[in-house]
């Protein structure tokens, strides 16, 4: 029978208004005259929240009622971004609520600055699984998204004398409209104590767990809103309190302190989020995380998703945890755990049921970030996981023995448990040898996991092996960050585009057309305007709108190369200041970095310094500063990069060949209609074979090249000894021209490139710049870029997360859309 539903606010203006006014009054507790613009926010968030809200529980009750196979998408990291916007585009309440504000004397951009965004990601990995989410809802499968509700998100950066400082990311402290708390479907999940050899009832040996302390986990509920299609999806994140036996001890006052010290104990899981991306530290509290999140959303599925006395051994049919990495690879071992231990079922059955519910992607290549757990650890804090995760691996190593006629060395190198440097859980093969797939993020990327990485695994479960291109989402990326190229390519093809992006193709004619390309460049030179305005008011930053806009935005990694885009400044600096370059003959350019560095990164932190302290130089230098100047804003985000990403001209996509899994920054630029410059790595390679090698900067080596040369020794004094440019540039650096004549500062930095380069930056210096010399001609003529740029406009269709869900969807999942009923 139908669950009675409020139905939702009426869709007008005057609706809006009286929905507006409800909640601004009854629910802050003011009036207009008196409100704050905090205030007038929380009540347009919650405005807009009830036209969604009864979509919300329809999509529910239909997920309950039809019981399809669900996608649950297992994450550490979501980095939303704002959330009005995306709910006002979503609903179509874009002009109403603009005109309903107006007719209450209130400006919507002004309110939409009031919201801070939940930044619970450091970056590329993070903003995927948002983008999924959305993609998913859009295209109504049924899906859940798992993660940790962090009371402090990614640090807020800020510069003092051009060094990074990190503050504390306090994004609840104004309220937060968007989430839904459930205290009354909290979970408990046990940490620690030992595990007991019993004989149950049938006289079987079995083993359990006697968890040494618990935490409570309290899910919070946050609407994914599809585009325009009546459905709203769930993303369910976890945060952690201290069980009531905590809360207890604190009436037992003469324990008072410590009750209070083991509540904040327990409460500290869910507290922050690690700002360590790549590099895992192997620190305790994280891997109660990632224990944490897992356990609450296994168990929440199914508890509150399946029907009562649903026959578990059928799971596979209802469920796929897909695994955002190795961060909830835990997972694996505590499904194993809830049916043997919890449900009574054979190990074997419980095994290959197991195997089939996860998927596993991963998302590097850099060995040094491949997730371990010392055993020590995962004994002390999970000991029967640790117990199941020997098992797996015994049996899977008898597996192995045995196809490979005892090759011990093979044994060795497939266990799941490392023994140097310490002995040590492998979580990446711990993934693969329990999933039922694995994929790599672009082309590249996956073809390199199975000839490299994870070779050995690639042989012995060929069929697991897939690859699923990394995508982002129209929605935030093109429709509502950058409206005025919607509207001319809405104007031109209609606006089916934001749900079917393929659909941009039928631009292509449009980049021959003169009058296109006249209004493509209008919307660029607008976009501009915006960023300008942006960064003189957030950051006092002045540029100028009329110079060629060089971005390079991403987390701070020497792998990345921030140094080699630095390198080219110099160069230019260089060459200006000595008379070899005449400013006239120069491209007048702004180049905006934008990156974070993890707090522990030392190097990093350092490049940090250095592009700032360039910037200074360059920026006030008399002729340079004519030609050329660096803007480096302090705490790239989400929000920042709406209004960036619309208004660039090049992306810089430069990392080492082989190194960047897919970048998924790379598309957002390519979809807004910047030209690349970019190495053959990661999804680059994707996005030159589609928009065309006319469209697109290649420079550098390829990913054979450099292997090739890593294996026989790459000496980056080869390179500096025959470039006298390239010695120039890190002349300067190293005798302090942008230190004050401190030749110490940067010391670190110069003698790393001359010594061990990792990255090769030193080998793709000369090609960059080439390639940078291509830009500048291809640049003076504005008829020619303009056309290349529609071109990338047009053939970036394929980088819909949209697509990225189709392929996840056949590939892996074997799941599909359920339109409403
Ligand atoms: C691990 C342990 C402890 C704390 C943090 C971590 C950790 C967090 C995030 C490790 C890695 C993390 O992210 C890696 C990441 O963002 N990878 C990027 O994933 C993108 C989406 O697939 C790709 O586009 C990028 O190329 C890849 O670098």
């Amino acid at each position: 029978e139908n669950t009675p539903l409020i139905s939702s606010p009426e869709h007008s203006v005057e609706g809006f208004v009286r929905e507006f006014m409800r909640e601004l009054n009854f629910s802050q507790g003011t009036v207009l005259e008196r409100s704050t613009v905090n205030d007038e926010y929380l009540a347009l968030a919650r405005t807009v929240r009830h036209y969604l809200m009864a979509q919300w529980m329809e999509t529910t009750v239909d997920h309950y009622r039809a019981q399809p196979k669900a996608v649950a998408y297992l994450s550490a990291e979501y980095l939303l971004g704002r959330q009005l916007d995306n709910a006002l585009i979503a609903t179509d309440l874009v002009e109403i609520a603009t005109e309903a504000l107006a007719s209450l004397g209130l400006d919507l951009a002004d309110l939409r600055e009031a919201e801070v965004e939940p930044g619970l990601g450091n970056g590329g990995l993070g903003r995927l699984a948002a983008c999924f989410i959305d993609s998913l809802a859009t295209m109504s499968v049924p899906a859940i998204g798992y993660g940790i509700r962090y009371e402090y998100g990614i640090f807020r950066q800020t510069f003092a004398d051009g060094r990074q400082v990190e503050e504390p990311d306090n994004w609840l402290e104004y309220g937060s409209p968007w989430e839904f708390a459930h205290p009354e479907h909290e979970v408990t999940v046990g940490f620690g104590g030992h595990t007991e050899k019993y004989t149950d009832d049938d006289g079987v040996e079995r083993s359990r767990w006697v968890p040494g302390w618990r935490v409570l986990g309290v899910p919070h509920n946050y609407m994914v809103p599809g585009y325009r299609n009546g459905r709203v999806n769930t993303l369910r994140l976890w945060s952690a309190r201290a069980t009531h036996a905590f809360d207890l001890k604190i009436f037992n006052y003469g324990d008072y302190a410590e009750a209070v010290r083991s509540q904040t104990f327990a409460e500290n899981i869910s507290k922050v989020l690690y700002p360590e991306d790549s590099t895992p530290q192997g620190k305790e509290l994280r891997l109660q995380q990632q224990y944490f999140f897992v356990a609450c959303s296994i168990r929440d599925f199914i508890d509150q998703l399946l029907p009562r006395g649903f026959d578990l051994h059928r799971l596979p049919e209802r469920i796929v945890f897909q695994l955002n990495d190795t961060h909830p690879v835990i997972g694996i071992p505590e499904l194993m755990r809830v049916l043997v231990d919890e449900h009574g079922f054979e190990w074997d059955d419980a095994w290959d049921v197991t195997r089939r519910c996860f998927a596993y992607t991963c998302h590097t290549l850099l060995p040094e970030a491949l997730e371990v757990w010392p055993v020590e650890l995962m004994g002390r804090l999970l000991p029967r996981h640790l117990e199941i995760i020997y098992r797996i691996n015994d049996e899977f190593l008898a597996d192995v023995r045995e196809r490979s006629g005892g090759d011990e060395l093979l044994v060795r190198r497939m266990s799941i448990i490392a023994e140097h440097p310490e002995r040590a859980v492998r979580m990446a093969y711990l993934a693969t040898v329990g999933g039922a797939r694995v994929n790599g993020v672009a082309e590249l990327h996956s073809q390199l996991l199975r000839d490299k990485v994870l070779a050995d695994f690639a042989s012995f479960f060929p069929e697991k092996f897939t690859n699923v291109t990394n995508g982002v989402t129209p929605r935030r990326f093109v429709k509502l960050a950058n409206p005025g190229l919607s509207g001319l390519i809405t104007e031109a093809i209609g606006d089916g585009w934001v749900t079917d992006l393929d659909r941009l193709r039928e631009l292509e004619p449009l980049a021959e057309d003169a009058e296109f390309r006249r209004r493509f460049r209008e919307v660029k030179a607008a976009n501009k305007d915006r960023l300008v305005d942006l960064l003189r008011r957030r950051d006092g930053i002045e540029i100028d709108p009329s110079t060629m806009l060089d971005v390079m935005v991403k987390r701070l990694h020497e792998y990345k190369r921030q140094l080699l885009k630095l390198l080219h400044v110099v160069t230019v600096y260089d060459r200006i200041t000595t008379g070899e370059l005449a400013v006239a003959g120069v491209t007048p350019r702004t180049v905006v970095f934008g990156a974070k560095a993890a707090p522990g990164y030392v190097m990093a932190k350092q490049i940090i310094a250095l592009i700032n302290h360039v910037g200074a130089v360059v920026n006030s230098h008399p002729e340079v500063s004519g030609v050329l100047r660096v803007a480096f804003p302090a705490n790239y985000n989400v929000t920042v990069a709406e209004t960036l990403v619309p208004a660039a001209d090049l992306s810089e996509q430069i990392s080492l060949a082989g190194k960047e899994a897919s970048g998924t920054g790379n598309m957002k630029f390519a979809l807004n209609g910047a030209l690349t410059i970019g190495t053959d790595d990661g999804a680059n390679v994707e996005i030159r074979k589609l928009v065309g090698d006319d469209n697109f900067f290649l420079f550098g080596l390829t990913e054979p090249e450099a292997s090739a040369i890593a294996e026989r020794g790459y000496r980056p004094t080869s390179y500096y000894e025959e470039n006298e440019s390239l010695r120039r540039a890190l002349h300067l650096i190293a005798t302090g021209v942008f230190s004050h004549g401190d030749r110490s500062t940067f010391e670190p930095v110069v003698s790393n490139l001359l010594g061990e380069d990792r990255f090769m930056v030193l080998a793709d210096y000369q090609s960059y710049l080439d390639a940078q010399e291509r830009v500048d001609a291809a640049y003076a003529d504005p008829e020619a870029w303009s056309r290349s740029a529609v071109l990338n406009v047009a053939r970036s269709g394929f980088f819909s997360s949209d697509r990225s869900m189709r392929d996840y969807l056949e590939r892996i999942w074997h799941a599909e859309p359920l339109p409403s009923s």
